[in-house]
């Protein structure tokens, strides 16, 4: 047990497993990132509703929802460090947790601060739907990235972020990794868009993806129709073309837009203390 707000020994032990040599590549690190980002990804600006507060995977209603199959994994993976450090709430261990593997996979310094509550009961859940469908196009990612208040380069630049893990079969019905290094935080995503030769692939469940041209070789990568908006849009290109240039620009961009993206949905004053949540009861006030 740490004393209460020493964030600083949260963060050690988060460090501490990410080594997971019989997981997937060896890391909890992606599968942490991909939680970080879906406890914050269902924020909508307009009825200023979901966001980084609550941690409301806990419950069936947002945790059962199938765009966030296989997070339980990574729920788990950090349940010793909830015990440990039991003060912490869900909604600032999951953010922190990104923010930390991000970096001990050779990413960027995120900004982050705690002072998130984890909603008590489900009454203030966001409805299951507001996190992005993979199979859809630019149109789509505007959608759903400008409900949350993002720009076409903030789009761009979170996308970056497709240079960890991988896609599962058995979660999202997609297959493979993105970058032949899935555990190294890099701006290969891009470069990869923009080098290789995709092209689509029905994989046996029908799904679609696009497969680099040597398809057959172990080390097949993979692209989301999503992933191949990006070089398809004559907006958002010009910013995959920065990054994958641009490797610090891209790293202090990608800083930037992910300490927005944990902060979804929450206020501060000047002290950093969130003013819009009930402390008591969890969850926003409304
Ligand atoms: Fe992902 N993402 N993401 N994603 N994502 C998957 C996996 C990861 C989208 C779809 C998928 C972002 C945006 C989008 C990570 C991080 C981020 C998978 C595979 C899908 C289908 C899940 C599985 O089968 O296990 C879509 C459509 C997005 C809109 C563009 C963010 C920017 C890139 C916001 C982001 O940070 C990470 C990390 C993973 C890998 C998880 C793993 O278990 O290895």
């Amino acid at each position: 047990m740490s004393q209460k707000g020493d964030f600083g020994a949260v963060r050690k032990d988060i460090a501490k497993l990410l080594h997971q040599p019989e997981y997937d590549d060896g890391s909890a690190g992606p599968v942490l990132v991909r939680l970080a980002w879906h406890s914050c990804g269902t924020y909508d600006s307009e009825t200023d509703t979901g966001g980084s507060n609550g941690a409301g995977m806990r419950y069936e209603q947002e945790g059962g929802d199938p765009a966030n199959a296989g997070l339980q994994h990574a729920r788990v993976f950090l349940e010793p460090v909830k015990e440990k450090h039991a003060w912490i709430t869900y909604s600032d261990l999951w953010t922190l947790a990104g923010v930390v593997a991000i970096k001990e996979m050779g990413g960027p310094d995120i900004p982050w601060q705690g002072g998130r509550t984890d909603y008590v009961g489900e009454t203030k859940l966001p409805p299951r739907g507001r996190l992005p469908d993979a199979a859809q196009g630019s149109d789509h990612l505007r959608f759903i990235f400008n409900r949350m208040g993002f720009s076409d380069q903030e789009i761009v630049a979170l996308s970056g972020a497709h240079s960890l893990g991988r896609c599962h079969a058995d979660r999202s019905g997609f297959d493979g990794p993105w970058v032949n290094n899935p555990t190294r935080f890099s701006n290969q995503y891009y470069i990869l868009l923009l080098s290789l030769q995709w092209r689509k692939k029905k994989l046996p469940s029908g799904i679609e993806q696009f497969t680099n041209y040597d398809e057959d070789s172990e080390t097949a990568l993979m692209m989301l129709p999503t992933d191949m908006a990006l070089r398809n849009d004559r907006a958002f290109l010009p910013f995959v073309e920065l990054y994958a240039r641009n490797k610090e620009r891209f790293f202090a961009d990608f800083s930037k837009v992910f300490e927005k993206l944990s902060e979804l949905g929450i206020v501060r004053d000047a002290d950093g203390n969130i003013t819009n949540v009930d402390v008591e009861f969890g969850g926003y006030i409304s």
